[in-house]
């Protein structure tokens, strides 16, 4: 089983916003934002609703960018996310139970504080292109293979 989930960067000018996950899978690195898509969501409606709850902030233009799949042979669930970029939204990104947000220089993105990943693809999403991505994990979340595709 694959627990697909969303996960999206604010863009403002130069500066993309990253947030410092406070608990459960991920904590202690910087991220976008989002989870798992519930029951019943488009995957649009679930982006918008965690970007809600985690920084308390409503994305207004959005655009797709990417579909990346983490897998875990050894370790646990496998996990899979769609990749969005926010150039508009309503509300000022607070910190909450879940994350704490910060505005990062566009060349200043902390990827050794990242998923390893997130350097293999970022970047290219970053540049205007949308990305597929394959990625395999051990069970300490060490990468260890990676494969991204421009599409
Ligand atoms: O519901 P939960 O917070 O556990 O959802 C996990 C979030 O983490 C979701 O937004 C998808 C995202 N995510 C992974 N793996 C990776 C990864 O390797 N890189 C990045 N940038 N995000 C990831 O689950």
């Amino acid at each position: 089983m694959t627990k697909i989930c969303t996960l999206v960067f604010l863009l403002e000018g130069d500066n993309i916003l990253l947030a410092m996950k406070k608990r459960g899978f991920g904590s202690g690195r910087w991220n976008g934002v989002g989870g798992k898509i519930e029951a019943g969501e488009t995957v649009a409606q679930a982006m918008i609703r965690e970007t809600q709850e985690e920084i308390m902030v409503t994305p207004l233009e959005f655009s797709s960018v990417g579909y990346l799949e983490f897998a875990f042979p050894d370790g646990t669930t496998d996990m899979a996310a769609h990749v969005y970029i926010c150039t508009a939204w309503d509300g000022e990104p607070v910190e909450t139970e879940e994350m704490a947000p910060r505005w990062f220089k566009i060349s200043d993105i902390p990827y050794d504080r990242m998923w390893q990943d997130d350097q293999f693809w970022l970047p290219q999403v970053l540049n205007g292109k949308t990305v597929k991505g394959n990625f395999v994990f051990d069970k300490d979340d060490t990468m260890l293979s990676h494969e991204v595709q421009e599409v």
